[in-house]
Parts: C-alpha cells; structure tokens; sequence
C-alpha cells in the first residue's frame, strides 16, 4: 500500500508504528502534490491517507487501525477482556484529540522546534510550489503557529496547563511501563499506537519535548523504541485480563482533560455554535473550534460502551469514577455529528479536524 504521509506527522508516525508491527509493507509518499485527486478519493487533505493495491483509499488513523485489525488480524492488538478493550480505545482517543494540543504548542511555540520543523516539512512536502524556501518556510510557521496554537486555545493565561497535560502524560505511562513492556500487557495494543502519535514523531523527536522525555521519563523514551521495534521483540501477543491499578493516574487525567473537552465540544456542537469555552483542571480556555469529528468521538465511545454488558458497564464506572467521565453513558449532552452516517469508515469522505466542509 502507499501512505500518503509526512516523516513528521503525528498520525502517520501512529499508522506506521502500527504496520511495522503487522509487518504490512508500504511506501511513504508526501500528498501535497497530488492534492486535486486525494480531496476527490478521500474527501480532505491531511495525512495519513492510504491508497491501497485494490484501488480503495483510506482515512483516518483509527478506523484504518480497525479495517487493518480485521484483515490482518494476527498479531492482535485488541486485548481480549472487553473493559480493558473499551479502556484501551480510551486511552487512543485522547492520545489522539487530547495531545494533539500541546504537541503542536511545543513544536510551534519554540523557536528551535519551529525553525527545524518548519524546514523539514517545507522539503519534505512542499516541493511541488515553486515559491522560494525561506517564504515557504514563513508562510508553514505562521499557518501552524496561527491555526494549531493560537486559535486553539494556546495563550499566556493556558500555556502552563498544556504544558502540563505533557508531564502529566509522562508521568501516567511511566507508571505504567514501569510493571510492564507494553501500557496493557506484554505486546503492544491499541492504547500504545494510539500515543505513540504524539509520543513518537513530536514528543520523542521535537527538540524541547524530547529533551524533556529524555531527562524527567526515560522509560517512555525507551518504550517508544520498543513499540517502533516490536515486531521483531514481542512474543505472542498477551494482555492483562484487568485494567492495571498503575493505570488509575492516566483513566483519571483522561477523565478531567480529554472527556472535559468531548463534553464541551458536544454541547457546542449541538447548539451549532462554531466556538466554545472549557475549565480544565482550573484552567480556563476560551474560543476554542468546534470539532465535529470530535463529536464522532463521542459517538463512537458510546457506541462502544453500549456493547459491554451490564457488569462489564459497571466495571468501567467504577475504574472511571469523576463526574466528567458520566458523557460516555449519560446521553444529556447530545453527541450527532452526522458525520460517516452510513458507516464507512475508513472508506468514507473524511473530514479535517476543525471543519472544512463539514457535513452539519
Ligand atoms: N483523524 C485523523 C487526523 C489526521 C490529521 O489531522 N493529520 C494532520 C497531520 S498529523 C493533518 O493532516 N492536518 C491537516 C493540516 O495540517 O492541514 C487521523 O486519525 O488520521
């Protein structure tokens, strides 16, 4: 298959953990030159994208991740224990829309990060404009700084908070890595390609956060080695039968930050405001975009909760006590995104994170 990616994409990073592990082989190649025909098969332009030998097109990390599983299914990435599963798709979903913030804060906020970043991505995926490179490179920083940072709620009075939604992250997995090779057992499941997003290409590669990594969370340093290596050191795969009291920290950060923003996110969504306001953890962020495909989010974590039985429910209330985590069973914030109604994913029309023809 060809992946339509970048070398230093949060998502493609993600996708290429995860077919290095399945031993699926691919070719990485940059979209941007062939935009017109991507936004045709695929709907919009971001990565990964995957164009596969069958002539089907792929979007969006995790329903790939799924489709893949199905084709593909050994060796298994979904722990067996179906509270442990929903859990580990948790724990994806805010890898995925949680960090993303401060994994863009630290990359385009810091000079050392931007003027690098800026001059890999410029190279990499941008050699079909003709445009000098150093205005090039103006134009990519101030499009990231500007629609990544700022106008996702980075500014002076937050900038601490998202900071420490990273420490916290570190901290969590530690925890965790340190009983263990892998967050939930002793091969990689769905909840370590889910953060190795932004652990892998961002975090463990950007200048400020890895040096960060190196000197306060050298054990996720390593266990990031260790994912992009598994296919070669996991044995058959085993998970734990019980989500892991070392893993009480990271269900309770998910629960303050990223359901927090699911809820607030939702509620806006569903009074077709296109901003919204959140406290998290005391701090407050004002004007934040409306994601409707973080309402597909929600709908997709409800979905999945509504499969467990009774008991199986009842277990993953009790391991996600907060107020905040009531939105994935309690439907009183409506979550209609109308967004892959019929259920195609990944085959359907995607949809950038912040809009761009979004379907209301
Ligand atoms: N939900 C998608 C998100 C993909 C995504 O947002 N990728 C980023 C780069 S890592 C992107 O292409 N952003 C669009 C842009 O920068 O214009 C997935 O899981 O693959």
């Amino acid at each position: 298959m060809k992946v339509h990616g970048v070398s230093v994409s949060y998502f493609t990073g993600k996708l290429e953990a995860y077919l290095r592990y399945k031993g699926i082989r691919y070719d990485l190649a940059p979209p941007y030159g062939d935009q017109e025909r991507i936004r045709a098969k695929v709907g919009a332009i971001q990565v990964p994208i995957v164009e596969r030998d069958d002539g089907r097109w792929m979007s969006d990390s995790t329903p790939i991740i799924l489709q893949l599983e199905k084709e593909h299914p050994a060796p298994s990435i979904m722990p067996g224990d179906p509270v442990v599963r929903f859990l580990a798709m948790l724990i994806e979903d805010y890898a995925d829309e949680w960090l993303w913030r401060p994994a863009m804060h630290y990359r385009w906020s810091y000079e050392h990060d931007r003027e690098l970043l800026s001059r890999i991505l410029v190279d990499e995926a941008t050699q079909h404009s003709s445009l000098p490179r150093f205005v090039k490179r103006i134009i990519i920083k101030r499009r990231q700084r500007i629609g990544f940072v700022v106008n996702d709620g980075v500014r002076r009075e937050t900038r601490d908070h998202v900071e420490s939604s990273y420490l916290n992250a570190l901290r969590n997995m530690t925890a965790m890595l340190e009983e263990r090779a892998y967050l939930l057992g002793s091969t990689p499941s769905v909840a370590d390609f889910g953060l190795m997003g932004p652990m892998l290409r961002h975090f463990g590669q950007d200048p400020t956060p890895a040096e960060i990594m190196r000197n306060e969370a050298p054990t996720v340093y390593e266990w990031v080695a260790r994912v992009w290596n598994a296919s070669h050191t996991a044995g058959e795969p085993s998970f734990v039968d019980d989500f892991p009291a070392d893993g009480a920290g990271m269900l309770k950060e998910i629960a303050e930050t990223h359901l927090v923003q699911l809820a607030a996110n939702a509620e806006a969504h569903g009074r077709d405001l296109r901003h919204f306001e959140m406290n998290v953890q005391g701090t407050q962020y004002r004007r934040l975009p409306v994601s409707v495909y973080r309402v597909y989010c929600l709908e997709r974590l409800r979905e999945a909760f509504g499969t467990l039985s009774a008991e199986q429910q009842k277990d993953v209330r009790a391991l996600l006590p907060g107020q905040e985590a009531e939105i994935l069973w309690q439907e009183s914030i409506p979550a209609h995104s109308g967004y892959d109604e019929a259920r195609e994913a990944p085959f359907n029309k995607a949809i950038n994170v912040y809009g761009d023809g979004v379907p209301k």
